[in-house]
């Protein structure tokens, strides 16, 4: 059983990092609300992602897309450089797969050999992106995937896709790391060429130990228990990465806790439970939402915000108690002790902890909206930049 010092120290050493494309734009594939004082380039985006620092401490990380976070002629050290001014770091670094038209039948799995070799190239250019920028981790997902049957092969896609991320491994350096993004469906329906977490896990099996999973919580099929994916990857050392968010449907990139806010909980109680065991949970932690219809920088503090809750009430379970309920095979018990550490208010500890971190508020959302920096940015961007995708 964790102590009230040591419950505050978990909380205060997690690092959530900040997606640059959720500030910014966004909307779905029916069309774009433009909300006012929106980022409009990779500055804004680094003021921002400052701004919701400065309300959380939680957050000096700013997670990279090889394809936004440029300056306009093309070069990355900047960005590490402005964003080191403004106190934060840049985190994983994600490379594009996605939008090109030679990405037609995918890219490290298409069946074009130009196609494959053009990705290779562009995911080993962006370990070099990765390298002026900072960033120690990238980011794979793969928007590879059939339409229909008898389109592809699909053991020779399975294949590609080896010798495509073996590329891009081996290009790592040594204190480098990749995580590799599994996805169910979309934007292809019959088959994706990661669609779930063994096959992330088989590919990162097959490279090497700086290759992990990367879970994010929109790409499930309706069921799947996550929590239970966790505890598996984690008790063989292969959770590198989350992509928090939410969803209801599909890949909805909502708000982190809004809609299955126990099924957040229940995932920290593996990950401490699992720390509690001695196993590795350094993991990285990243948003990845899409923030359509709410201020994006709200968005994103109430997601952290959810965060910080589901792991507080993850570490204050009574896991004595719960230890001894299970050795009685006491099923209701058990349950009981966690629903009941699910149901206590753990704002007054979160409060504690802000305060003990230097923070100004207790409450991150209200120090934001009461700080003038949504009327000083609408002030001065006018309707905002686009980003036209979500996560
Ligand atoms: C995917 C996935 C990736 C994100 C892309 C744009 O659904 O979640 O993380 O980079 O969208
Ligand atoms: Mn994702
Ligand atoms: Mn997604």
């Amino acid at each position: 059983m964790c102590t009230t010092d040591e419950i505050k120290q978990q909380l205060k050493s997690m690092v959530i990092e900040l997606p640059s494309w959720a500030v910014g734009n966004s909307g779905t594939r029916y069309g774009t609300f433009k909300d006012a004082g929106a980022a409009r380039n990779i500055w804004d985006k680094i003021d921002d992602c400052a701004e919701i620092q400065r309300v959380l401490g939680i957050c000096p990380v700013m997670a990279s897309h090889v394809l936004w976070d440029v300056t306009d002629d093309g070069q990355y050290a900047p960005v590490r450089e402005y964003a080191e001014a403004k106190g934060m770091k840049i985190g994983t670094f994600h490379p594009n797969t996605f939008a090109g038209q030679e990405y037609r039948y995918g890219s490290i799995c298409s069946p074009i050999e130009s196609v494959r070799q053009k990705t290779i190239d562009h995911l080993v250019e962006c370990v070099w992106k990765a390298r002026e920028m900072g960033s120690k981790v990238i980011g794979m997902w793969l928007a590879d995937g059939t339409n229909y049957p008898g389109q592809d092969s699909l053991i020779k896609r399975k294949h590609r896709l080896y010798e495509g991320l073996k590329a891009l491994y081996d290009a790592l350096d040594d204190d480098m790391s990749m995580v590799l993004e599994y996805k169910p469906f979309e934007p292809f329906f019959y088959t994706t060429d990661l669609p779930d977490w063994g096959a992330s896990k088989l590919m990162c099996d097959k490279l090497g130990d700086k290759a992990k999973v990367l879970v994010d919580l929109g790409h499930h099929l309706a069921g799947v228990n996550i929590e239970q994916i966790v505890t598996n990857l984690l008790d063989e050392g292969k959770l590198g990465a989350f992509h928090f968010n939410n969803r209801r449907y599909a890949d909805d990139d909502l708000i982190t806790g809004t809609v299955k806010p126990l099924e957040t909980f229940l995932i920290f109680k593996e990950i401490v439970d699992a720390g509690l065991e001695g196993l590795d949970t350094n993991i990285t932690y990243m948003l990845d939402q899409s923030h359509n219809i709410e201020p994006s920088i709200e968005g994103i503090i109430y997601s952290v915000m959810n965060i910080q809750t589901a792991y507080a009430k993850a570490l204050i379970i009574d896991r004595e108690a719960l230890a001894k309920a299970q050795e009685a095979n006491d099923v209701i018990l058990s349950n009981k002790i966690v629903m009941d550490a699910f149901n206590t208010d753990v704002e007054p500890l979160l409060g504690e902890v802000r305060l003990e971190m230097g923070l100004v508020d207790t409450d991150p959302l209200m120090n934001y909206r009461d700080s003038g920096y949504a009327k000083r940015i609408i002030e001065e961007r006018k309707e905002g930049g686009m980003n036209t995708l979500g996560g």
